[in-house]
This record gives C-alpha cells, structure tokens and sequence, in this order.
C-alpha cells in the first residue's frame, strides 16, 4: 500500500515576533522526492501541504500538537519527516513522540541545519536516537539521501541494503541500532536539482513574509526566497554557517535565471537571495546582467565587503537590487578581529556610504556579548546606526545576544556537554534580543542587555527588527 509522508517545519522556540519567511531547508531537502513522487519514480502520497507552525511556546504548544495529531488522523499519515532550524529540534522530539503515541508504526525522519549542528553531542544522540523517537536522521547534504530513504521505505527495505556510497551527495544516515551510512561524498551538482516545491507551502501566508519589498503605495510584495549558491567561504567564530562547517557550492547562472523565470511567471513581484554571501557567487557581473533583464526587485544577505566599490554597487542597481541584509556586529576593529569576521570599520563605513549613495535599503545586524567589546564599542554602534537610521538607509536593525551554537569555534567549548531542551533565558529583555533565550557569556546579563536594549530603544526603536516588525505581529500571530 502506498505510503502517506507529512512534511513538518519544526516551529522554532521563540514565542517573539522575529524574522519569518518560507521553509526553505525542508523545501530543499525535498526536492528531488518531491519531483520523482509527481513523476511516478517514488511510490509515496504527499499530504499537499508542509505543517508549518509559527511556533512552539508555552501559549501555542498544545495547538501545536492537537493540530498535528487532526492532520495525521485525518490524512492517515505514515511518514513524518521533519526539517530543524535554530531551535527546533526539542520540538520536533515532541512532535515525533505525539505521532508515535497515535500510531506506533509511523515512521519518522529528521534533518536540518539544526540537526546538522548537533548530532555529534554525546548528549543529544543518547536521547534523540535511543528514544527511538527518531527512525532515520540525515546530516548535510538531505536532498538524496532523503530521497534514497524514502525509496527503501516506500517498499518496506531495509536501509542497510541499500548502496549508499551511489547517493549523490556529502551526507550521513544515522539510524537508532547505531548504524551509519555515508553517501558518496561527492558535492552536489546544484544544477541538476530542481526547483523547490513552493506550492507545498502556505503561499499566501510566505509570500507576505519580507515586507521590505513594497510598491509605491506600501503594498507589501509578494516574494519568493532563491538561493545562487551555497555555504560561506567566511570563518566567523561564532556562526554555524562558516566555510567549516557549509561548504560552497554554485549553480549556474542560466539555472538560476530559470528559476527566476519561473517566479516572474507565478506572480512573484520580489526575490530574495539566501545565499550567505550573495557577493561572492563566483560569477557576480554575469548574473546581475541577467537578473537585470526581469523588472522584477531583488534583495540579498551580503557583507559590506562585497559592496565595497561604486561599479559594483551601480550593477546590482541596475539588476534591480533594492535591498541588502549586511551584519555590522560591532563597529570597532577589535571586536570584529576578536571573531574573524574579515571586514573593517573602514570597510563598513565606507560600504554605508556606497549604499546611501545608490538608495539601497539595508537590514542590519548587531551583535552583543562578543570577546573584546566594552561599552565604547557598544556606544559607538549604536551611535553609528542611529545615524544611518536617521539618514532613510537602515530599515531593520535586528539586535542578537551571541548564542553559542555547538559546532562553532565559540561554542564548542560550552554546549559539547549537554544537550538542553527548553531555552534558559526567557522573557524580558532576552526576548527582544534575536537568539538571546539561548546560552550566553556570563556577563550577559538582564542588566546588561537592558542597558543595550533602552539605548537603542531611544535611537531607533521603531526600526528595531522585534518593534518594528512583520504582519505577523500586525495579526496578532505572535506577541
Ligand atoms: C532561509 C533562512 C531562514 C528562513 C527560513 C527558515 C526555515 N526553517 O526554512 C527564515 C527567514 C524563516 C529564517 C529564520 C531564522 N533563522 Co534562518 N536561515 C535561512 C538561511 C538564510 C537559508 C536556509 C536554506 O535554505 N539553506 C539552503 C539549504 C540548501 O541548506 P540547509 O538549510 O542547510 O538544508 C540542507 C540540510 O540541512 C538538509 N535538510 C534540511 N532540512 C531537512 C529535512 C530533512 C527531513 C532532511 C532529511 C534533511 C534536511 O538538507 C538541506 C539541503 O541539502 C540560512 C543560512 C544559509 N544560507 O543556509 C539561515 C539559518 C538556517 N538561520 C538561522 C537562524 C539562527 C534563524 C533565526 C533564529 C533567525 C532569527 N533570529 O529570527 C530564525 C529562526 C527560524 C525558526 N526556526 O523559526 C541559522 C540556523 C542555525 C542552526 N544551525 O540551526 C542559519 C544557518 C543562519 C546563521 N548562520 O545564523 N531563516
Ligand atoms: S556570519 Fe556570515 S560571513 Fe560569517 S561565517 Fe556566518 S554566514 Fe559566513
């Protein structure tokens, strides 16, 4: 009989209004299962949509769960296969146990870049995987592997007979007797994948998600997440996005136009670029010419490094790029030395000027418990925003408290030992921090970050990403 596979974007956490936007690591990861499902090559029925909770906080984790529980009775779910980001892989523990409890024969399988972060712990592989509430756990690289599991599930085989060195793919298959597999090794051809299944998300929900993109009257355009290239060739300390731990990997420019194509096509007005680094796709010029050719608008994550002279910031103009996410972290040269982000004051000024200049608009980052900061390198970046808010530049200042994140070079060290579930720090001032429940230096204090929280409440506190923010709020979605 054939198999019944429920989709679930495991809900952060974080009951806060923070950055929302569609489940694009699960979309990813399910790609080429999806396709081979439509085309007749993989025996599994998909429930049409992912289950995409907003998130999982004292207030909505019984909705959460009985929700859940309506969709795998009514649909008769036998497969529930997860993606974790952040924090969300306690939730998805409990999830699982929930469906298992209805019905012991569903199988689950979990992956994401929250799991990609944790499953070396020792503490969270004896309780994830001798839970048995986890039947398979992928790392890295999900798309065929995934698919290469739901194969051998969709015909009842056991994984073990399968020839996982022939996955495509850098990826490892962990199962609950302790057994793992790795595929083949060899990076993915991003080209051969196809595009992400958009339409098994809530699109009417994600296409509001980046309200940054609007017409002339305010109207918030309906816009869709790409991605160019993967992974970071940059080694911050403190980030489990580095070249250690992602590594790059480009698609060609025609097959991303395609894909732009596509969206242009499906009513999609914006487009922003996930890439961590948009700036160091390896062949920038070419493909802003061709995005330039759409009359669409286009946003990305970047440094400010990457727009750091006049003729590249005139051709991402020219593509149609009105929108730039750029972290200053700190402005001050020890702070940003003491975690390897590679880029100078000198660099982030004069990249704020370009970007003034050009009438961009730009998202930014700051970031507090870093090693080497003091209050002067706190006071002079809330000054220095202040001054790029007032100037019309800056639209979003999203303010995080380092959170140490286990396979980080700051965060090893403290989390390797224990794998924790529920958040530390919750409520005020944490929650108007972005990650700022999670683990932080022990100067971190309530006190200290309110100090940082009132300063930059009185300099620009509408524009702060936690006031400011997202229709979420506006609809009463999350507090
Ligand atoms: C798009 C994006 C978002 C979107 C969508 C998130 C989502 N759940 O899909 C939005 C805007 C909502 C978002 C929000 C946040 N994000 Co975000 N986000 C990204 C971003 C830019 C791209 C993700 C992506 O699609 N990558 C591309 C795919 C191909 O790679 P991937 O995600 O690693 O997925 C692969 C594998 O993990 C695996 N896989 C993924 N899912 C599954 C599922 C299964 C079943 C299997 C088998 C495999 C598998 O296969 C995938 C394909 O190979 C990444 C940075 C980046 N460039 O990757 C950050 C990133 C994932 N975000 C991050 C964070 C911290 C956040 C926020 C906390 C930010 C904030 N303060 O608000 C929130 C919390 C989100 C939540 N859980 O509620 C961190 C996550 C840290 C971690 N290790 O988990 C990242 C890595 C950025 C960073 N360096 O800090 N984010
Ligand atoms: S902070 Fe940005 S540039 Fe630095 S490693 Fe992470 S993704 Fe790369």
């Amino acid at each position: 009989m054939t198999k019944k596979i429920l989709f679930v974007n495991a809900p952060s956490q974080d009951p806060s209004d923070r950055f929302f936007g569609w489940p694009t690591s699960l979309l990813y990861a399910i790609a080429p299962s999806v396709d081979a499902a439509r085309n007749g090559n993989l025996d599994i029925e998909i429930v049409p949509k992912i289950f995409d909770p907003i998130n999982y906080s004292a207030e909505s984790r019984e909705a959460v769960e009985r929700d859940l529980g309506r969709i795998i009775e009514k649909e008769k779910v036998n497969i529930l296969c997860a993606s974790a980001t952040y924090d969300s892989v306690y939730p998805t523990h409990i999830l699982f146990d929930r469906a298992k409890q209805m019905n012991p024969k569903i199988k689950t399988i979990l992956g994401g870049p929250h799991f990609d972060e944790v499953y070396r712990l020792p503490k969270f592989r004896e309780e994830v995987f001798s839970s048995s509430l986890v039947d398979v756990a992928i790392e890295g690289d999900g798309e065929f592997a995934l698919k290469s599991t739901l194969e051998a599930m969709s015909k009842d085989q056991d994984l073990s007979n399968l020839d996982w060195h022939s996955v495509l793919g850098i990826a490892e298959v962990y199962t609950p007797d302790g057994k793992v597999y790795s595929t083949s090794g060899q990076p993915l051809n991003l080209n051969d994948i196809p595009f992400i299944p958009i339409d098994l998300a809530d699109e009417s929900r994600h296409s509001m998600d980046y309200d940054v993109f609007t017409d002339k009257d305010g109207n918030i355009l309906n816009t869709i997440q790409m991605m160019a290239a993967r992974g970071c060739r940059y080694s911050c300390s403190y980030c489990s996005e580095n070249r250690n731990l992602a590594y790059p990997n480009a698609r060609s420019v025609d097959n991303i136009l395609e894909e732009v194509r596509l969206r242009k096509s499906q009513g999609f007005k914006a487009i922003f670029f996930d890439d961590s680094t948009f700036g160091t796709y390896p062949r920038l010029e070419e493909l802003l010419k061709g995005l330039g050719e759409f009359e669409i608008k286009f946003g990305s994550l970047n440094r400010f490094n990457h727009l750091g002279n006049q003729r590249t910031v005139e051709q991402y103009a020219s593509a149609g790029y009105v929108y730039a996410y750029c972290s200053i972290e700190q402005l001050d040269d020890l702070v940003l030395n003491g975690i390897g982000k590679a880029q100078n004051e000198k660099t982030i000024r004069k990249s704020m000027e370009l970007i003034r200049n050009n009438e961009f608009k730009l998202g930014t980052s700051l970031l507090f418990g870093l090693p080497n900061e003091s209050e002067r390198s706190i006071t002079r970046t809330l000054d220095f925003t202040e001054e790029f808010v007032k100037n019309g530049t800056i639209k979003i200042v999203s303010q995080s408290a380092l959170s140490y994140h286990p396979g980080t070079a700051l965060g090893e060290k403290v989390v390797s030992e224990g794998f924790v579930r529920t958040p530390p720090n919750q409520g005020y001032p944490f929650d108007r921090f972005e990650e700022g429940q999670w683990y932080h230096p022990p100067y971190v204090t309530p006190k200290y970050l309110e100090k940082i929280l009132k300063a930059s409440e009185q300099k620009f506190g509408p524009f702060l990403s936690r006031n400011r923010h997202s229709w979420y709020a506006k609809r009463g979605l999350v507090k």
